[in-house]
Parts: structure tokens; C-alpha cells; sequence
């Protein structure tokens, strides 16, 4: 009798999962490596993205989503397996930080891995996974439907630049560059998709297309340089000193930056080799230099933005806009001279806020935007909500290594109700000592190795503050010690930030701010854990004008708004026959058993 019964169940499944397979949307699922939220659609107008603001306009934009790590690799890692750093124990890039193969290795399942497991065909190409031995090599092994396409242009094309950090290419064009390689291929796998579509592979998509710009170096075609004024003309940050009062440890020396720096010269009485001096938050470069940089950042944002839209082109001409989700994420927030930086590895708002815009179709049409705090870590869950595919369990303390978990929640409630209540905080962490940062000041036992001593900078962005606290850490049990403190800081955030000149003032040994930073203290203690939203109360009809059916507390996924009744049609159509034909089946099933 048990295996009867599960042979009626198994027929169901597949009678289910068939029908389900239909109403599966694809995924696009475009990352942009450095890309900190200073677009037109974020409020920067000066900044030319109008196929990034184009897609906007249609999807929800978050105004305030963050990485869990200022830096590539960990990063990835983290939002690709749904698992924080602390879980996958990656927190720097490094050959030995791979999550499949770290000594507490979690071997977690990747998006587009379980994607592929649930009946997509999944298709990688450009910087998905930190290239090389930190992502596995793009994970080939196991992420991937398709051969895995990585362009490599190589490196005699850019001669002309002699190593400098930006520069504008009048004689090279789009697709000289890895970006337009990527986007090309792109393209020419948006037609064969729709080629085998049309020859019977009835299979979803979920594409993962990752861009390298505005990356250092900020190189691509003059095309883009001539979009923005003269070097002269660009502003200069608000703010390009360190905040007062910050403790060091904060300080990233933006070595990145200085590795291309294009003369050996002074730079404020640092030199560019790796040395104490660098150690001095006093080195910055000069006022031209800091116009050129941040220009050439811009430029490289808008190549990047002209990529998008050839993209955003052929899955329209390909016929896929219209049941295909398309979200585009940067890996964190970059320094252009702010607070006396560059580049990124710091856990500041600038390094840390980074552009999240989601677009579901029939969803998301008229745009909205939203503040609720939002973190990368979301996107698993919210992309296999959003498709239609199951959502993989939150993560519990002793969770299995290798099956399926989150440690994010999904935004899809938001999408119903833009100004909802939401998590209590989001989470960002940084290592000290790490890349760039050999030794901790006068500390030479805290070394970049893997058995070295070490400090954690934990994070958190509450709504109208941020609180950061560096600990003692232990990379074997992946534990801080709370009371082994190393610096404090605490950041005024209650005027919204999007022109980046924020945080110029450490708080923290404010006599009269000492509630606060308790407060605060407690909040970031307790984890992301003490921070979820409270989604199961949001029951209540959504008051925003773009959505009209009711909230549903379940797991499927968001119907449509193509009009009221019309939603849930298709799926009530098919309803009779699959009923029949399940009818039929258990009759066939009683005679032969
Ligand atoms: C990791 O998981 C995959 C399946 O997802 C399995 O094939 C592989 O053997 C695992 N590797 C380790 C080191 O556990
Ligand atoms: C399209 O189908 C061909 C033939 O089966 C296959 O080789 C190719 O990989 C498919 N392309 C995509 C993008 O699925
Ligand atoms: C800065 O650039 C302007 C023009 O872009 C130039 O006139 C000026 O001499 C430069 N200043 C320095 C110190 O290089
Ligand atoms: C940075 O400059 C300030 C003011 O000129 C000076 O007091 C301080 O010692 C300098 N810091 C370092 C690390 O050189
Ligand atoms: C996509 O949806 C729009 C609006 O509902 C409709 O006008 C268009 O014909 C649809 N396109 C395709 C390819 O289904
Ligand atoms: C980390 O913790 C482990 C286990 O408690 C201990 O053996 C090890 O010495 C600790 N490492 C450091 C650097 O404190
Ligand atoms: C990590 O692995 C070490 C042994 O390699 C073990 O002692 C430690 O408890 C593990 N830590 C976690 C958090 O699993
Ligand atoms: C944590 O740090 C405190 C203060 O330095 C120290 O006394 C204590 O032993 C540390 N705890 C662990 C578990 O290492
Ligand atoms: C935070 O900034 C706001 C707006 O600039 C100001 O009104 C408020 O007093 C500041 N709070 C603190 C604690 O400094
Ligand atoms: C969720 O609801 C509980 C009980 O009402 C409340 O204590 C908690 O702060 C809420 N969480 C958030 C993130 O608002
Ligand atoms: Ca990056």
C-alpha cells in the first residue's frame, strides 16, 4: 500500500510540476562588478544611464539595499548561496576562500545551480563568481547548463594606457572590450533561445550576465569620456576627509587604486609601493586627479549602461520581455575620494549601499521605489519566490552544508507593499588585516594568512543610523569576541544619502549619544537573525495605487495585474483536464496494481 501511495504521489508531482513549468518565468539576472548606486534612476542626473533608468522605470527600485562584504568575492559568494560570510566562511578573496572547499567548507547550492535543478536551463557569462580559484573557477562544475563564457581581452589592446587607472579610447569600440564580448554573447543566446523555444524546449531560463565596468580601470571606448563635461567640470566630493574621529582600523588604504596610479611621484608625500605609508589617511590625490578618476568612473558606468540596453533590446525582439524577470545588482558601493578613499574594503555607507532594481513583469510596470533596507543575501529567495519555483528554507544554526537554504528573505511582500515595515537593520562585515591592508598597525601577529589573528568590522544600517564595531575574530569557530573591541563608530544617516557625503562624523564617544550606540550595539549583536521583517502579518490589502489584488501569506508566486479576474485564468483553464486526466490515471493505476 505505501508504494502504491507513492506511486500516486509521484504523479502528481510530475502532473504538477508540468503544468507548474509553464508559468515559470526566466530570469535575467545582470551583476555589475563595482557599480555604486549614482544612476539617473538613484537621483544622480548628471550621470548618463538612460537604459539603466529606462529599466527603472519598470521595475522596483531600492533605495537602500547593501552588500554583506565590500568586496567582490565574498560578496558573490555570499548572495550566490544565499549563505553570509560568516556561514560560507569566505570573507576575502582568496584561493582558499572557494565556499565548496574551505576548512568549514558549506558546499551551499548556487542560485543559478538550483535554478538549473529545477528545470532551467542555466547560462553564465563575464564575472558572476569571482573569477579564477576564489568562484571555482565559475563554479563550472555545478552551476551552469552551458559551457561557461568568460571573454579575455587581451591585455596589448589597452598599451596605450600604460597602466594609468582611467583612460578614454578614441580607436577601440563596444565590443573591443569584455563587456560588449559579454553582452554579444548575450544577445546571440537570447536568439537561440528563442530558436529551440520554437523547435520544442519548453525548458525556462535563468541567464547570468556579469559585467567588469566601471571596475577599475576605468577604460572603455572615448565615446563614453565625451558624455560628461571636461575634467575641470566634475564635481569634487563634499567630503574628502576621513570622518572625524574614526578609528583606524575603519581606514582602507585603496591600494587598488594606487597600483594604478599613473606616476611614481608624490601623492601628498605617499609613495605608491606597499609600506607604512600607506598606512597614512593623509595621502589623497590631487583635486585634477580626482575629476579624472571620477570621470572616468562615470564613463565606464555609462559603457556599461549601453550594454544593458542592447540587452534589454533583444529580449524584447526575442519575445521574452514579457514573462521574463530582470534584475540588476552591483557586488558593493565604491569610494570617488569620499571620506579620503578609494575603491572599496571599507564598511562605510559608500562601499557598502550598492543598486538593486527588480523588474517583474506585469508587476513592477509603473515603477515604484522603496526604503525598506534591503541586503544582496535577499536575492535567492526573492528570485525563486518571483519565478515560481520553490523558495529553499531559511537557514537554521546547524543547517546541512550542502542542501538548499537561505539566510535573506525574500522582497517580494515589498512589491505589494513598497512602504511596509521591514528588517530592523542590514548587515555588512569587513576583515582587518585583509588585501590591501598587510598588518594591523603595530600589531605584526595579525597577518593576512589563513591561521593569522584576526579582526571582524560587523555592520549594521538601521533606519537612521549606521554602527559599526570591530572584534577580535576567530576564522576556525567563525566567532567574534564581543569583548575584544577594537573601534566604534556611529553615523548620523537621518537625511537621506544619495550624493554620497555622509558619515563625516564618528559619534560613538558622544556622552550623549552612549544610549544609542547601546541600542545599536544590541541590534548588531543579535545578528540578522533579530532583524527579519514580520512577514507573516502582512495580510492587509496593499494602499499602494500599482497593485490591486490582495496580499496572499503564501508562497506562490506574485500573479499578475494584467487585470482583476484575468490572473489566475490560465492556471483554472487547465484545471478540468488535469483533474481527467488524473482521474484516468488512478483508474489505470487501481486496475493494475
Ligand atoms: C558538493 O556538492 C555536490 C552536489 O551539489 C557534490 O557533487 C560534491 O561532491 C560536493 N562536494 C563536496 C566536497 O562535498
Ligand atoms: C539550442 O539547442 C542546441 C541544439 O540542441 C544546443 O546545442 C544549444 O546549446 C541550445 N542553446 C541554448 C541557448 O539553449
Ligand atoms: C588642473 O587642470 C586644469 C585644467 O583641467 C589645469 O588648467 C590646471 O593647471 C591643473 N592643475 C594642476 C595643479 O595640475
Ligand atoms: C595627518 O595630518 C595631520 C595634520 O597635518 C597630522 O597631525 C597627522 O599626524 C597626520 N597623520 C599621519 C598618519 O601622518
Ligand atoms: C507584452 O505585453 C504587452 C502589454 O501587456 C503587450 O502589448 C505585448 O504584445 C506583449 N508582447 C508579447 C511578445 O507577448
Ligand atoms: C580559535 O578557536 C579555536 C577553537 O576554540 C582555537 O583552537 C584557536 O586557537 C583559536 N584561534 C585563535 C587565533 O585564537
Ligand atoms: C571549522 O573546522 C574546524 C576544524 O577544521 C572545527 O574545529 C571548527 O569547529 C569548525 N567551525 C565551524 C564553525 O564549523
Ligand atoms: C575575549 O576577549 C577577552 C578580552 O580580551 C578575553 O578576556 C577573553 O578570553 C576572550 N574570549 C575568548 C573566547 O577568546
Ligand atoms: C543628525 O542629523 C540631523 C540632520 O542633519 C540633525 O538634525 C540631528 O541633530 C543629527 N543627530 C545627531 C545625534 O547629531
Ligand atoms: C516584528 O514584530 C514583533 C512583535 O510585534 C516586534 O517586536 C519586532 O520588532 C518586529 N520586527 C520588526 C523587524 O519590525
Ligand atoms: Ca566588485
Amino acid at each position: 500500500m505505501v508504494s502504491f501511495v507513492n506511486f500516486l504521489s509521484l504523479l502528481l508531482l510530475l502532473l504538477g510540476g508540468s503544468r507548474a513549468q509553464k508559468d515559470k518565468k526566466n530570469v535575467l539576472f545582470v551583476a555589475v562588478d563595482d557599480l555604486r548606486p549614482e544612476l539617473g534612476a538613484y537621483g544622480a542626473d548628471y550621470v548618463s544611464t538612460p537604459n539603466i533608468d529606462s529599466l527603472a522605470s519598470k521595475s522596483i527600485l531600492f533605495e537602500r539595499a547593501y552588500c554583506q562584504v565590500a568586496v567582490c568575492s565574498p560578496s558573490r559568494a555570499s548572495l550566490l548561496t544565499g549563505r553570509r560570510p560568516d556561514t560560507n566562511h569566505v570573507w576575502r578573496i582568496s584561493d582558499d576562500e572557494y565556499w565548496r572547499t574551505t576548512s568549514n567548507a558549506t558546499n551551499a547550492t548556487t542560485i543559478p545551480q538550483y535554478f538549473k535543478e529545477n528545470g532551467y536551463i542555466s547560462i553564465g557569462m563575464g564575472k558572476i563568481f569571482h573569477p579564477g580559484a576564489p568562484g571555482g573557477n565559475n563554479d563550472e562544475l555545478y552551476s551552469w547548463s552551458l559551457p561557461y563564457f568568460e571573454p579575455s581581452t587581451p591585455r596589448r589592446m589597452f598599451n596605450a594606457a600604460q597602466g594609468a587607472a582611467w583612460y578614454s579610447f578614441s580607436n577601440l569600440f563596444d565590443n573591443d572590450f569584455d563587456d560588449g564580448k559579454v553582452s554579444q554573447n548575450a544577445i546571440n543566446l537570447l536568439e537561440q533561445l528563442k530558436q529551440n523555444r520554437s523547435d520544442g524546449d519548453s525548458r525556462p531560463f535563468f541567464m547570468a550576465i556579469g559585467f567588469m565596468k566601471p571596475h577599475l580601470p576605468f577604460y572603455c571606448p572615448s565615446q563614453y569620456y565625451d558624455l560628461y563635461p571636461g575634467p575641470d567640470e566634475i564635481k569634487l566630493p563634499n567630503n574628502p576627509d576621513p570622518p572625524q574621529g574614526m578609528p583606524h582600523i575603519a581606514w582602507t588604504v585603496w591600494r587598488e587604486m594606487r597600483n594604478y596610479y599613473p606616476s611614481t611621484s608624490a601623492m601628498g608625500g605617499c609613495t605608491r609601493v606597499a609600506g607604512v605609508s600607506l598606512n597614512n589617511p593623509n595621502c589623497s590625490l590631487t583635486s585634477n586627479e580626482t575629476r579624472e578618476a571620477r570621470r572616468g568612473y562615470y564613463a565606464c558606468t555609462s559603457y556599461v549602461d549601453a550594454q544593458v540596453g542592447k540587452i534589454m533590446s533583444a529580449l524584447d525582439s526575442q519575445g521574452f520581455a514579457n514573462d521574463t524577470i530582470v534584475v540588476l545588482w552591483g557586488d558593493h558601493g565604491f569610494h570617488l575620494g569620499e571620506l579620503g578613499m578609494w575603491s572599496k574594503n571599507t564598511n562605510f555607507e559608500d562601499a557598502t549601499r550598492v543598486p538593486f532594481i527588480l523588474h517583474v513583469p506585469g508587476v513592477t510596470d509603473n515603477g515604484m521605489k522603496t526604503d525598506a533596507l534591503v541586503e544582496l543575501i535577499d536575492l535567492f529567495p526573492s528570485l525563486t519566490e518571483l519565478a515560481g519555483i520553490d523558495v529553499p528554507p531559511m537557514c537554521t544554526e546547524n543547517s546541512p552544508k550542502s542542501i538548499a537554504c537561505v539566510e535573506g528573505s525574500s522582497v517580494a511582500p515589498l512589491l505589494k507593499n513598497p512602504s511596509m515595515e521591514w528588517k530592523k537593520g542590514a548587515f555588512s562585515q569587513y576583515p582587518r588585516p585583509t588585501s590591501g591592508l598587510p598588518q594591523i598597525l603595530g600589531r605584526p601577529e595579525f597577518d593576512d594568512n589563513e591561521n593569522g589573528e584576526s579582526v571582524m568590522g560587523y555592520s549594521v544600517r538601521v533606519d537612521d543610523y549606521r554602527f559599526t564595531e570591530w572584534y577580535r575574530f576567530n576564522r576556525t569557530t567563525s566567532t567574534p569576541n564581543f569583548t575584544d573591541i577594537w573601534g566604534t563608530e556611529l553615523y548620523n544617516h537621518t537625511t537621506p544619502t544619495v550624493f554620497f557625503d555622509d558619515e563625516n562624523t564618528n559619534l560613538a564617544s558622544r556622552p550623549n549619544m552612549a544610549d544609542k550606540v547601546q541600542e545599536l550595539r544590541a541590534i548588531l549583536q543579535a545578528g540578522w537573525r533579530g532583524a527579519l521583517p514580520n512577514v507573516t502579518t502582512d495580510t492587509t490589502p496593499a494602499p499602494s495605487a500599482t497593485l490591486s489584488q490582495t496580499a496572499t501569506p503564501s508562497r506562490s508566486p506574485i500573479p499578475t495585474t494584467a487585470g482583476p479576474g484575468e490572473a489566475s485564468s490560465k492556471g483554472a483553464g487547465n484545471l478540468p483536464i488535469f483533474v481527467m486526466i488524473l482521474l484516468f490515471l488512478f483508474i489505470l493505476a487501481v486496475i493494475f496494481y
